[in-house]
């Protein structure tokens, strides 16, 4: 939220020619609109948890139960180019911040853990485990069933791009809301029935579904197609040792989150994307891969498709250690020496096509959006600890 959003404010400098002379003459311009009546949001939180100990506390159980409502949340309205505070290098003049609804976050987080040792206590291990869920709600938007789009998938195309994200009633915020896609076009009985959608379609190019049935492709064509929220989280972790052996394992689990693959979409728009060497033609007739027609605005790369919408579902290892501890060392002056391997996000199983699945994102419109994002490093070490 820009600062002294709620000052609306007039810029002076911007002079103009005017009259037959076209002198230049000395003028303002609104820069910023504001919404008069605007005021703080409110969040109700509430929470129940239980910590629990048993077995001579070799278990651990925490849970949390929680539900925050948001009322009056504040949004960045976007306003239309007509409005007059439109500037094409910056976005900080065309929004106009308002109260623009309710939200509910709903949601629990368990979390779990086992520690046992031998009798003889030279075998000891903890078993760790996290399982959280939230769910996410616009409740109401003031009216608005679908708006605020946002989403962009890439930086590059600016303008050009569609939206992908959007706040609606009864969905959760930054849903994808996009145009399925319907195969393509490889017959001449397809080309004729889709020529009543779209007449320049040619072999080769994406078919829509037509959802409201208007015989054309536009933003009420859109569905609701999953969101960057997953459906739960869950971590697990083990520490083993024995005798001079220690043993950690650390993995995580993400469920249901879709992503947008924007690295593939912007490489789609650039004829570039590996897959389009096996696009359709009249040589490669059973292909599903649309025809590059050396346009990045054309039907067949629009990013309002959900041709790009990827499950994000992963499963990754995020450590694994191992090691040796040398004990009572006198002649080499140490008290003990650890000789370790470990390794740092080795290993990821996912569908995901592009770099890596773990997309996060900076706000509730951007979430589960891969602008051809920096992927976590995988890192792998050989070490020695010497305590002296
Ligand atoms: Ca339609």
């Amino acid at each position: 939220m820009p600062s002294y959003s709620y000052i609306p404010s007039i810029e002076s400098g911007v002079n103009y020619p005017f009259g037959s002379n076209e002198s230049l003459s000395f003028g303002l311009t609104q820069r910023r609109f504001v919404d008069p009546n605007i005021k703080w949001e409110t969040t109700i939180s509430k929470n129940i948890g239980v910590d629990l100990t048993l077995l001579d506390n070799k278990l651990n159980i925490t849970a949390d139960v929680y539900q925050n409502d948001k009322k009056d949340m504040l949004l960045e309205e976007r306003l239309p180019a007509s409005a007059g505070t439109y500037h094409p290098n910056t976005n900080l003049y065309d929004t106009k911040v308002i109260n623009a609804g309710n939200m509910v976050n709903k949601g629990i987080e368990l979390a779990a853990s086992f520690k046992n040792r031998s009798k003889k206590g030279d075998f000891g291990y903890t078993i760790s485990a996290t399982f959280t869920k939230n769910d996410n709600e616009v409740t109401s938007l003031n009216g608005t069933t679908r708006g605020y789009g946002n989403g962009a998938p890439s930086t590059v195309l600016a303008n050009d791009i569609d939206y992908t994200t959007f706040l609606a009633e009864g969905y959760e915020a930054g849903a994808f809301f996009l145009v399925q896609h319907d195969g393509v076009i490889k017959t001449q009985e397809q080309l004729d029935a889709y020529k009543v959608i779209d007449k320049s379609a040619q072999l080769g190019d994406m078919m829509y579904k037509d959802i409201d049935g208007n015989n054309v492709i536009d933003d009420n064509d859109r569905v609701y197609s999953g969101s960057g929220q997953a459906d739960f989280e869950a971590g697990l972790s083990l520490n083993l040792d024995y005798k001079n052996f220690d043993f950690y394992i650390q993995s995580y689990f993400s469920k249901g989150a879709e992503i947008y693959n924007g690295a593939k979409y912007y490489a789609y728009t650039q004829g570039r994307h590996l897959e389009q060497f096996y696009m359709w033609s009249p040589q490669n007739p059973d292909s599903d891969i649309p025809t590059d027609r050396q346009n990045a605005i054309h039907n067949n790369v629009r990013s309002r498709s959900d041709y790009f919408l990827e499950d994000g579902t992963y499963f990754r290892i995020r450590n694994i250690s191992l090691g040796y501890t040398l004990k009572d060392l006198p002649a080499f002056g140490l008290n003990s020496a650890r000789i370790y391997v470990s390794a740092t996000n080795p290993f990821t199983f996912t569908e995901y096509t592009g770099y890596d699945p773990e997309v996060g994102g900076d706000g509730i419109f951007t979430r589960g959006i891969d602008k051809g994002n920096y992927p976590v490093a995988r890192q792998f070490l050989l070490g020695v600890q010497l305590h002296f």
